[in-house]
């Protein structure tokens, strides 16, 4: 029997319509929806491949452990008998601060996931490990929005469909497709911002696929902070801000002003190489432009000063008086009912936790709950109290991701227990005594409830799984509660989980994260309201009546700033020490002797992450690991396309071939991640094209870790580059 059912894709943020076609409960083919109302028949081609993902001979599907001569299949019950038995220990002997979870990126696009590492991690006690991938992507902006508006889930975003000029800094849609910020068809809709006569800028140190199709201006490497300052100290100097209207939501506008007064565009061109000129017109145009926005994203996020610069990204949007404005920087949610008062107490949960609670190694605060993945080796491998134990890795691939990754490999080879929640024997899992087999996107009911937060056109979409898991598949929440049973009497937590779990049960109900996703989805903008409000949405409602999706609002609501902002004085905070501390170091900063060139990332089109290149269709051509360099500085170290060159930074070094472009700023060298994939078993079309792992050439040490979030410093980096 063939099947076409309309789902979504979830490997990025757009999360387009996708048609799955299935023949005999298998997926045999995807495609773009046509009826989707944003996507509109557009799907990219890693959407398409995952075909090949889904029905990959590489793939995992019955639990693996590792024994003297590598993985050997075991029945889920001795998997977990062990498990819980070496969990158990360690409680028992370290307590819950043995104990750690690293959720790598595709654990957020999938709500069971979410819950289910966090009711693990936080159940067993007050003292596990927490890591995540947002610790290399987004913790500096989850920070920045927590210093300025009393909560990390308050996340201003470009009014993408209505503005007329928009800043891209750092960001590079036209590949990724965005991020923190979900818009099918993105291009499309940045074209659609000249086709109104408005304009796109790029700032960013290489002239990428979306600078091509719109403006570049070409930026040193980690030098956001200074550009900002200086926007903002044109607008002051020039009197371009109304003081009186700014001042009216947000404490502090003047103590911003003294902080950004040394930095004229004459002082800063130096480290940032943007000639002060055009400073001056950004600036003014930024004011002028009834409807613009500044949006910043992965490079100025991953910088040494990446919460600091995302603060002044929302600064400059709230100076220049483009902050909660239509077409300006928004806020986008769900618009649950109570939604003020929710943010409020989150606000100072997210507080306490931040005040309380730091990383054993280097001190860091929590980070929404978190930890800075850069120290987690140093976690596992550090004596003391606290000290990482048992490890849990689901949906992520650290030893590629995270800086340092030799370090973490050998400190996974110290645990007492290590289990991968995967469906690829990686560089990371095949490091763990079990791999656990999960299911795919296709195998699992879902609601994008991260992103719902980012969408620019608000909309909803619910899907049902399309196939059943292949093999002996399991979804990572019911791994979790499966543990959780088994150490349910030795953890208080997961008791009372448990017996909230026998209460329901006598009303017919399953305790699970889809009860409270279903509760989210009734409760918000466009929700049945548990029936009181006829003809609105629940989950069910969704999947049944919307299986392509609904748009509940044209736009994004404005004027909510009173609500998105958690403080009770109802206002932005503008005043920290933290970032007065982070304006002063910015000038003491310096670079090593002997390191000449700046490291930055880059994304491809046929890549996600580390993950996508055991398929055939994304690797077609032979593809290879390659990295960027200017023309100028190929010519200077008589280096010609296809060389292969060994680049080092202060922290390690790896051989790579690279390609002279003039779509770079001088001095800058840019190399993709994700790649570096290396063994006998798993993925062997991955482990063929191998490649280097960039993140050798990154630091963990602390003091080069983001001391007000946690990142790691990805972007930047110093390096050399010798021919070999
Ligand atoms: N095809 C593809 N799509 C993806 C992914 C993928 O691997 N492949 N990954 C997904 C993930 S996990 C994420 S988080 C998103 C990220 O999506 P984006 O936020 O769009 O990030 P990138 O595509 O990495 O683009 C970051 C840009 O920042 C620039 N940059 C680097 N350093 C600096 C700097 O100091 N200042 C400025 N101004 N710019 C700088 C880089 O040159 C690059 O063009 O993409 C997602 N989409
Ligand atoms: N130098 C440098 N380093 C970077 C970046 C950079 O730009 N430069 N980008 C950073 C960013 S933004 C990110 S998000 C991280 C990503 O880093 P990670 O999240 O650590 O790694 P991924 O490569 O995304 O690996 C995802 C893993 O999840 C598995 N997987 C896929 N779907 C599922 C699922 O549904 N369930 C489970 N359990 N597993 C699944 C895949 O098989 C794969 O092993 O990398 C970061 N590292
Ligand atoms: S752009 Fe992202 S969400 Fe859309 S099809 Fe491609 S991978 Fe999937
Ligand atoms: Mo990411």
């Amino acid at each position: 029997m063939i099947e076409h059912k309309p789902t979504f894709c979830r490997i990025c943020e757009p999360l387009c319509g996708m048609v799955a076609t299935v023949e005999d409960g298998r997926l045999v083919a995807l495609r773009p929806d046509k009826e989707h109302p944003l996507s509109a028949g557009f799907a990219c081609q890693k959407g398409i491949a995952f075909t090949e993902v889904q029905n990959d001979p590489d793939r995992v599907t019955t639990p693996l452990r590792r024994g003297p001569n590598g993985f050997e299949a075991v029945t889920w019950d001795e998997a977990m008998t062990d498990i819980a038995a070496r969990l158990s220990a360690v409680l028992q002997r370290h307590g819950s601060g043995g104990v750690g979870w690293y959720m790598g990126n595709p654990g957020a696009f999938s709500y069971a996931h979410t819950f289910a590492a966090l009711l693990f991690i936080k159940g067993l006690g007050r003292h596990g490990h927490y890591f995540t991938a947002s610790s290399q992507d987004t913790n500096s902006r989850l920070i920045a929005s927590q210093l300025l508006y009393g909560v990390p889930t308050s996340v201003p975003i470009p009014d993408l469909t209505r503005t007329d000029l928009l800043v891209m800094m750092g960001a590079n849609p036209v590949v990724s497709h965005g991020s923190f910020l979900t818009a099918p068809r993105i291009k499309d809709r940045m074209h659609d911002i000249v086709k109104r006569g408005g304009r796109v800028v790029v700032v960013d140190p290489r002239r990428t696929e979306t600078a091509v199709a719109f403006e570049w201006l070409g930026i040193v490497p980690d030098s956001d902070s200074y550009l900002l300052l200086s926007l903002l100290q044109v607008m002051f100097s020039e009197g371009l801000v109304d003081v009186a209207r700014v001042s009216d939501v947000a404490d502090g506008v003047q103590w911003l002003r003294s902080l950004s007064e040394p930095f004229t565009p004459e002082a800063t061109t130096t480290h940032t190489g943007i000639d002060p000129a055009s400073v001056r017109t950004l600036a003014r145009d930024l004011v002028h432009t009834e409807r613009a926005a500044i949006y910043g994203r992965l490079g100025t996020c991953v910088g040494r000063y990446g919460t600091l610069t995302t603060y002044l990204i929302d600064a400059v949007n709230l100076i220049a008086g483009n902050l909660d404005a239509p077409g300006g920087s928004v806020f986008s949610s769900m618009q649950t009912v109570g939604q003020k008062w929710q943010n409020t107490m989150m606000g100072v949960v997210m507080r306490r936790s931040r005040s309380r609670k730091r990383s054993r190694i280097g001190g860091i605060p929590s980070a929404i709950g978190s930890e800075p993945a850069a120290l987690m080796a140093k976690e596992i491998t550090t004596p003391g109290d606290r000290q990482i134990k048992a490890m849990f890795v689901s949906a992520g691939n650290p030893v590629l991701s995270v800086p340092n990754g030799d370090e973490l490999e050998a400190a996974f080879g110290t645990l007492d227990l290590s289990v991968a929640l995967d469906f690829y024997v990686t560089e990371t899992t095949s490091r763990c005594d079990y791999i656990l087999p999960v299911t795919t996107m296709y195998e699992r009911d879902d609601f994008p409830y991260t992103f719902q937060a980012f969408q620019a056109t608000p909309f909803r979409q619910a899907t049902e799984a399309v196939v059943a898991p292949a093999g002996e598949s399991r979804s990572e929440w019911d791994i979790v509660d499966d543990l959780a049973r088994r150490l349910g009497r030795q953890v208080p937590a997961f008791a009372a989980f448990g017996a909230a779990r026998k209460a329901l049960s006598a009303f017919g109900k399953t305790l699970s994260p889809r009860l409270m996703i279903d509760a989210l989805v009734r409760m918000s903008e466009g929700g049945d309201r548990f029936g009181l409000r006829r003809g609105g949405l629940s989950l069910r409602g969704l999947t049944e009546r919307h299986p392509h999706g609904v748009v509940v609002s044209p736009h994004i609501r404005t004027g909510v700033l009173r609500t998105a902002v958690a403080y009770l004085s109802r206002r932005v905070q503008l005043v920290h020490s933290d970032i007065a501390d982070e304006v002063a170091k910015l000038s003491q900063s310096a670079h090593p002797e002997g390191f000449p060139l700046r490291m930055i990332g880059m994304r491809e089109p046929r890549s996600e992450n580390s993950w996508m290149h055991n398929s055939p269709m994304l690797m077609r051509g032979d593809r290879r690991h390659h990295a960027l360099i200017h023309v100028d500085d190929a010519a200077e170290l008589a280096i010609t396309d296809g060389d292969v060159v060994q680049i080092s930074s202060p922290y390690g070094q790896i051989t790579v071939p690279v390609t002279a472009t003039k779509d770079l700023v001088a001095g800058v060298v840019a190399i993709p991640h994700g790649w570096g994939h290396k063994g006998t078993g798993g993925w062997q079309l991955a482990n063929r094209a191998g490649g280097a792992n960039v993140n050798r050439l990154t630091s963990s040490e602390p003091n080069d870790v983001e001391s007000m979030s946690g990142m790691a410093w990805l972007t930047g980096v110093p390096v050399r580059i010798d021919k070999v």
